[in-house]
């Protein structure tokens, strides 16, 4: 899964040259009549897209759970590849998450169920983590790292930016935020990683979140790469998952 429809396309696309599919005719987007998200399916991997902010994705994970579950699907693996902001690492790194943190600084990804706040546990498989993460190779153009991850509800005030249309808050504020975060031993902030991480947990079902990271939020605030290097980076994480299939279906 990954927040764009294009970029799933694009992953789709890739795992058919990393497994060597033939994609005859093109990719059909399995979904088109749904419009909301896109699903690709290229052999054993379904690539789909899930939005922005955990709503989105948790709506989107929970059908694709329903799915597995109807298709007798046997030990699946989900993974999330995803775009951040990177906290004290060059931007263009990846980062392999070994948890997800929410916006009270718990990791818990919280939910009001029956007008109750409920908290479900947001640790990823630490195994598959560190596996992941030792696909990573010196020869790579980028870094990887293992660490922990942010998902807030808000690109703005909800990840410490003085950039947007609210700010209340200094950037002594904003950098004392983040300085703890990272002493914490959070990498990444993005919006989705706490509630993936709870929801695999609560299904049984292994998987990791694995994100390209678009700056150095102690260095600022916005996303200045071109578009190109942006969608460049973004491959980034799918060559990780690309080694990982591809050997997990060699075994
Ligand atoms: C990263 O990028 C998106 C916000 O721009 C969001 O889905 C995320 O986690
Ligand atoms: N996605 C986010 O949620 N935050 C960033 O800083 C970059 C991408």
């Amino acid at each position: 899964m990954g927040g764009t429809k294009y970029r799933m396309r694009e992953f789709a696309q890739y795992m058919a040259g990393v497994l060597n599919i033939p994609t005859d005719g093109g990719l059909k987007n399995l979904t088109k009549r749904s419009q909301r998200y896109a699903m690709y399916k290229v052999g054993p991997v379904l690539a789909v897209s899930h939005g922005i902010g955990i709503p989105s994705m948790t709506t989107l994970l929970q059908e694709v759970i329903k799915l597995l579950a109807y298709a007798k699907v046997a030990n699946p693996i989900v993974f999330r590849l995803g775009t951040s902001g990177g906290l004290g690492i060059p931007a263009g790194s990846v980062v392999v998450s070994s948890w997800g943190l929410n916006g009270n600084l718990e990791k818990t990804h919280n939910i009001p169920i029956l007008g109750k706040t409920r908290k479900f546990p947001s640790i990823l498989d630490t195994r598959l983590s560190q596996e992941v993460h030792s696909l990573a190779d010196p020869s790579d153009e980028f870094q990887t790292f293992l660490g922990g991850t942010m998902g807030a509800d808000d690109f703005y005030r909800g990840q410490g930016r003085l950039d947007g249309p609210f700010c209340d808050y200094t950037e002594q504020d904003k950098l004392a935020y983040l300085t703890k975060l990272s002493e914490m031993g959070v990498r990444n902030i993005e919006m989705e990683a706490p509630a993936l991480a709870a929801m695999l947990t609560e299904a049984g079902v292994r998987g990791g979140v694995v994100c390209v990271t678009f700056l150095d939020r102690l260095q600022g605030d916005q996303v200045t790469p071109s578009k190109a290097t942006l969608t460049d980076w973004q491959n980034r994480p799918m060559i990780l998952i690309g080694r990982y299939i591809e050997k997990y279906l060699k075994k």
